[in-house]
């Protein structure tokens, strides 16, 4: 479909054209841009259909736009658009994404100082160049600045955790709005992805111009791409996008599937379609000219041969083979875990006392909560010795009595999160280890070791007779520091062999393991616990990112261990 491809090319002539001064051109491009970009049909379908004259019934489209759709369809290029990109060979797609630089600034910084591309921007600003240049100044030179800073911050992705809370927020106002039948986030959000690109939604509504308006006037809205009268695309204060489409109900379960993705899945998908002589497009499944299946999803799915796919599953991961075959895992559910292994104390320097995090754990439905406190190597994070953790033990005690009375179902499971030291030993004694109900151990430092030396390191410690669970394992922190150098197939195997639990750490950075290695842990037989790692009670909610993770990663209940009662928990831990 080359209905966005021309919406780049009109929004980009338009900009040309003000460059030059021009006063009501730009002003039809850009109405053309935005039909264009909203537009459900497919432009080349039109063209084919009705050809140049069936282009100029589109709203906002002319004579010479039509004419140069024409050009583009035939030839994929339009000389006009090609003209003003030689005289003007800049890289619009960055400089029009700078807040405050208008087209006619972007002309002088061209003409004077030869500026074509944020980096050459960026330097000119470092250099004081910018200020001294006629209708600029000082002022404008650090706006634009800061601006470039935020652009180059917004184009990379942003981490799930952060995203969502602020599209659980906008989602509750569009379904809250009298003209919303039904709304739906979809794309890498539905599917929980770790990082998100951007936001969709998708609206059946009967009055699709009230919740267009609706949308460009949420808060903390900075730009508005497009306004359409069907899709609209705005960036927020945080520094993403989201883009909304309104959708005729009989094709929205066909749209729910496309715009949930993944790219990769639905490649896949469409060619089964082709392969039963179907096509399958955002409109719906069609046999011939005739709508077999649109209005739902699970139709879509079940005409195909399928069964449902949650959207966590959909990467062209195996899924679609498992769907016919009739063998999707059984995921886990985002209600199903009863217990959190990982919690800081204010023992340790987190933000709450074990009386806190126990009330937030029954207030989340919890059944028992861990409480796995940093030992002593970690003196930053209030590590505890051996004395300390007695102590604390001993309160835990007193609170589990106390509560017995109000819930006697509910239980504070006593932990650590010990050290494991370069050499792979433990940073706290056996006595103290046995001690505990559960002992977690994580690498905390010299994360740059070999491959050889890391991978024996963390073995070393699986081997400890009392370490219970490997907290995250991998080590990385999304879009901050890799992995270390580690052997995780040998790491898996050496789990397995032990029984050792890997942690799914459900912090929004760290999500480790990652769903591919999840999966991988799971075919190889391997348990796993969903923690989260949380220093105050508030980042308890954090577990429905590493449920989101699991989820992904195909895992079951029989493979996460705190999805099981107390008592099965605490004899798998004991072997
Ligand atoms: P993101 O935004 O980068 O985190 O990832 P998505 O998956 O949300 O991607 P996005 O926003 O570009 O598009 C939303 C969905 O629309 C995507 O998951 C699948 C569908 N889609 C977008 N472009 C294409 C395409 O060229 N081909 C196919 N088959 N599907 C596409
Ligand atoms: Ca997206
Ligand atoms: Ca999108």
């Amino acid at each position: 479909m080359k209905n966005q491809e021309l919406a780049q090319i009109f929004y980009q002539i338009s900009f040309f054209l003000q460059m030059e001064g021009d006063k009501f051109r730009p002003i039809a491009y850009e109405k053309a841009a935005i039909t264009l970009e909203g537009l459900e049909e497919d432009v080349e379908e039109i063209y084919k259909k009705g050809g140049k004259e069936a282009l100029e019934k589109i709203p906002g489209v002319g004579k010479s736009i039509a004419e140069k759709i024409e050009e583009y369809l035939k030839t994929g290029k339009i000389k006009y658009h090609e003209e003003y990109k030689k005289k003007y060979p800049l890289n619009l797609e960055e400089l029009m994404g700078i807040e405050g630089l208008g087209p006619k600034r972007i002309r002088v910084l061209y003409e004077k100082l030869k500026i074509k591309n944020l980096k050459e921007l960026e330097k000119a600003c470092l250099a004081h160049k910018i200020a001294p240049l006629f209708g600029f100044g000082e002022k404008t030179e650090k706006n634009i600045l800061e601006a470039i800073e935020f652009a180059k911050r917004s184009k990379g992705r942003f981490l799930l955790g952060d995203i969502l809370p602020k599209v659980k927020e906008v989602y509750e106002k569009l379904k809250s709005l009298k003209e919303v039948e039904r709304v739906d986030a979809v794309g890498s959000i539905r599917r929980m992805k770790e990082t998100i690109g951007d936001v969709d939604f998708l609206v059946i509504s009967k009055n699709p111009a009230k919740v267009m308006d609706f949308f460009t006037s949420l808060p903390g809205i900075v730009k508005i791409w497009g306004k359409g009268t069907t899709k609209s695309s705005v960036r927020l204060r945080e520094g993403f996008d989201m883009d909304i489409r309104v959708l005729p109900k009989r094709s929205y379960g066909a749209a729910l599937q496309y715009f949930t993705g993944s790219k990769e899945h639905n490649i896949a998908l469409r060619k089964i379609a082709i392969e039963k002589g179907l096509k399958l497009s955002e409109y719906g499944l069609f046999k011939g000219p005739k709508m077999i299946a649109g209005e739902s999803e699970e139709e879509i799915y079940q005409k195909l041969g399928l069964d449902w796919i949650a959207p966590e599953l959909r990467e062209d991961r195996g899924e679609i083979e498992a769907a016919l075959n009739h063998k999707l895992p059984k995921i886990i559910d985002y209600k199903e875990i009863k217990g959190d292994l990982h919690c800081h104390s204010k023992w340790d320097g987190g933000a709450n006392t074990i009386e806190e995090i126990a009330k937030q754990a029954m207030k989340m439905g919890y059944e028992y909560v861990g409480i796995a406190d940093h030992t002593k190597f970690l003196k930053i994070e209030h590590g505890l010795d051996e004395k300390k953790l007695k102590e604390r033990n001993k309160e835990i005690d007193r609170i589990n009595s106390k509560f017995k009375i109000q819930n006697p179902k509910f239980k504070i499971l006593k932990g650590c999160e010990a050290n494991i030291l370069p050499d792979g030993s433990i940073d706290i004694d056996d006595e103290c280890l046995k001690e505990q109900d559960f002992v977690i151990a994580g690498v905390h430092s010299r994360f740059k070791m070999s491959k050889e030396e890391m991978t024996e390191r963390i073995i070393r410690a699986m081997k400890n007779p009392h370490v219970d669970i490997i907290s995250h394992p991998t080590g990385r922190l999304i879009q901050k520091r890799d992995e270390y150098e580690i052997d995780l197939d040998k790491i898996l195997r050496v789990a397995k062999e032990t029984g050792t639990v890997l942690e799914i750490n459900s912090y929004p950075e760290r999500l480790d393991l990652n769903d591919i290695n999840i999966k991988k842990a799971k075919e190889m037989g391997v348990k796993m616990v969903i923690n989260t790692d949380a220093h105050h009670i508030d980042q308890m909610r954090f577990i429905e990112f590493g449920i989101a993770q699991a989820r992904r990663g195909w895992a079951e209940k029989k493979d996460i261990v705190n999805c099981w009662p107390l008592e099965t928990l605490l004899k798998y831990l004991k072997k």
